[in-house]
């Protein structure tokens, strides 16, 4: 099998989405890709402190990143900025665990709909009207996964799972096309 550049997927997703908006087939392409034999992982940064977002590509319809995450890490529980997340897994099984969208302004404690566990070449789906989520490796071992966001999002807002609070935090890179961003 050849060894595809992950920077080469960038061409196929942006046709994709200029073909179809919806971007039907990000979800194959993705897959298709998380099978295949891939430069991915010198691209895989992990951090003590925190998972890691390392971006591959981003263009004026889609960012797409390498997301990193050491055992024990998990995301706060978040939202999307209003676009559609698609997330396949490149290396162990990631977790998400989802969460109800609070209607209207009264605040409290989130209402949990469960978690489901995705394997290596699984693709997740999932944007505001579905729910919040937090995501994290699961069996007690790392993680890698490979995010789509149709938009790129610049902020995303958080949610406290007891009180409900939110507040907004602006996404940051830990790595651009694998040089470390300074922090
Ligand atoms: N949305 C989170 C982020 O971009 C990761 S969880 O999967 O969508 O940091
Ligand atoms: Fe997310």
């Amino acid at each position: 099998m050849n060894r595809q550049a992950i920077f080469d997927l960038e061409r196929p997703l942006l046709q994709e989405f200029e073909r179809d908006p919806k971007g039907k087939r990000i979800a194959q392409i993705l897959a298709d890709f998380a099978g295949s034999k891939s430069d991915w992982k010198d691209y895989a940064l992990f951090a003590p402190k925190c998972y890691t977002r390392n971006l591959i590509a981003r263009n004026e319809w889609f960012e797409l990143l390498l997301l990193c995450w050491d055992a024990g890490q998990e995301s706060p529980i978040h939202n999307h900025a209003g676009q559609n997340c698609w997330m396949t897994v490149m290396e162990g099984e990631i977790e998400e665990l989802q969460y109800e969208y609070p209607s209207g302004r009264g605040k409290g404690e989130l209402v949990s709909r469960g978690g489901k566990v995705f394997a290596q070449g699984k693709v997740a789906f999932i944007n505001d009207e579905i729910a919040l989520h937090l995501v994290r490796p699961s069996n007690g071992k790392r993680g890698v996964s490979l995010h789509l966001y149709s938009r790129p999002i610049e902020t995303c807002e958080l949610y406290d799972e007891t009180t409900g609070t939110v507040v907004v935090r602006k996404m940051a890179y830990h790595s651009i096309r694998g040089s470390l961003v300074a922090s």
